[in-house]
């Protein structure tokens, strides 16, 4: 059924796609099946060569095209607008938004088999479309839930190394710890000390990756029940697929919820590779640092306020606001609050972003979410009203780039309704379901034999020298 809801929703796409070329080499059309086509792995294998002849294309024939000039701003202002990494999984268009190998959201929503008629995609199926370029089948991404299912086995001394904490840590402290403790475990590694081939790297990687992607929901969970259930943990239920049975050892068994983490961590996986988390894990990845190592980087960077702990950070200032103004804030009320925060010297969380020019479309699927399933809540209410206030606002400050609401924006407030009100703990979801964006690109940052990453770097004094030359000449 959702193979032929796939098909009838491909081919109204097939049109628009073909008229965009950019996509047509990313995105691969494919839903025949053999016993090989459900196993990922045979997948990839089938994949990897001809990759590696489309990179050895690209730099014999175009090595030397020029991709813009670098102005001091760039050096100075953290690198915005300089192109200069390579990220296959994921591209992302200022006002667009996000596309997951040239398929957007709505067409991710559309495309990616989910767990009931009409439901939420299945974060499986986003993993396999990262991985391959290729819409799965249901029955593909039935296989990769079993596969996960297999592979999600934590060893004891990873929690005993959580337990080492103050159990007042921050939560995102106790996930990447728990993280750093699963490499004990890693084939990468393993394979180095043993002398594996540079052609073989992406093998043990896929290895690491996978059993990584399976196993942090289990962490995650152990860090969630730890805190905030009196160390009461649940174990996984094999019936479910990753995003359930996430939500399922959080505690959370009701459909909704279900459905609102499968779409949770769909969108939150990838956001192209220049963002913090996923640009720490690809550095940290290019000195050969196994999965392990590089995504517990890529968490550390997750886990700043300007980046993913964002999403604390809304839920909390929101619940600042009820708390000074009530639920029932008028509009007036709610911008003498959002200009009081700006005149304290804070940013308001959730607004603005690095590349984004228009409201994040992860803010948009999130928002339709609530519209459908809890349209009345005065929480969602607020976020509505600030969606109104807050950009006329920041504009008006003149500075400030983008002033329209990113992805943060609106987690909180439906997964405060569903019951997970712990605000602290918002970032470890989201570093969840990052591990499959970064995991995935690191496959291919091995497959494709991607070198060392070692940007130039220059002093003031430098700068100054030049920018003289530069004049004189
Ligand atoms: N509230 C107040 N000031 C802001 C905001 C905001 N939401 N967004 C940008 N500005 C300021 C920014 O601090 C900077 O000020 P100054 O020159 O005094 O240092 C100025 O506007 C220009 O910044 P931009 O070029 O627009 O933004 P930049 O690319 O540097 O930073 C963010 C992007 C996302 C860090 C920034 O918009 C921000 O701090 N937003 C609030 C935090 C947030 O929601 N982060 C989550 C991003 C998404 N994610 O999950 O990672
Ligand atoms: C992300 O999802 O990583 C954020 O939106 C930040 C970014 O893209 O820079």
């Amino acid at each position: 059924m959702v193979f032929l809801r796939g098909v009838s929703a491909l081919s109204r796409l097939r049109s628009r796609v073909s008229q965009q070329s950019s996509l047509s080499n990313s995105v691969r059309w494919l839903q025949t099946q053999s016993s090989s086509d459900l196993d990922l792995h045979s997948q990839l294998k089938e994949l990897v060569p001809e990759q590696q002849e489309r990179l050895k294309k690209l730099k014999a024939e175009h090595g030397k095209v020029q991709l813009g000039n670098i102005a001091v701003d760039m050096v100075l202002g953290g690198m915005r607008g300089m192109t200069g990494l390579l990220w296959e999984t994921s591209l992302l268009d200022p006002d667009e938004g996000i596309r997951f190998r040239g398929l957007s959201i709505p067409e991710c929503q559309k495309l990616l088999p989910a767990a009931k008629p009409d439901g939420e995609p299945l974060p499986e199926g986003l993993l396999w479309l990262l991985l391959t370029g290729k819409v799965p089948s249901k029955a593909q991404v039935d296989a990769l839930s079993q596969e996960l299912r297999s592979r999600a086995v934590v060893p004891d001394y990873v929690f005993k190394a959580i337990d080492a904490l103050p159990v007042s840590a921050h939560p995102m402290t106790q996930f990447a710890t728990g993280v750093m403790a699963l490499q004990v475990q890693s084939e990468f590694q393993k394979a180095y000390e043993k002398g594996i081939p540079k052609s073989k790297y992406w093998e043990p990687t896929y290895e690491d990756a996978l059993s990584l992607i399976a196993r942090v929901p289990l962490v995650a969970s152990y860090v969630y029940r730890r805190i905030y259930k009196d160390g009461n943990f649940i174990a996984m239920d094999d019936s479910l697929d990753y995003g359930g049975n996430f939500s399922h050892m959080l505690g959370f068994n009701s459909p909704q919820m279900q459905e609102l983490m499968r779409l949770y961590v769909t969108i939150h996986s990838d956001h192209e590779g220049g963002n913090v988390s996923a640009h720490t894990g690809h550095l940290v990845g290019s000195a050969l640092s196994d999965p392990y190592l590089s995504f517990a980087a890529a968490l550390n960077g997750l886990a700043g306020p300007l980046h993913g702990l964002a999403n604390q950070e809304v839920l909390l200032w929101i619940k600042s606001v009820v708390d000074e103004c009530g639920e029932n804030i008028t509009k007036e009320q709610l911008k003498d609050y959002v200009w009081k925060t700006l005149n304290s010297g804070k940013v308001v969380p959730g607004f603005g972003h690095g590349v984004l020019r228009k409201t994040d479309p992860r803010y948009t699927c999130q928002r339709e979410f609530a519209l459908k399933h809890l349209p009345d809540d005065p929480l969602f209410q607020l976020v509505s009203k600030l969606y109104e206030v807050v950009p006329p606002i920041l504009t008006e400050l003149g500075k400030v780039k983008n002033p329209w609401p990113n992805v943060d924006a609106h987690s909180g407030v439906l997964l405060n309704y569903f019951g997970l009100t712990e605000a602290r703990y918002y970032t470890v979801l989201f570093g969840v379901s990052r591990s499959i964006g970064i995991c995935s690109q690191l496959i291919w940052d091995r497959a494709l034999g991607l070198p060392l990453e070692r940007p130039k770097s220059v002093t003031m004094e430098w700068l100054e020298n030049y920018c003289k030359k530069t004049k004189v000449a």
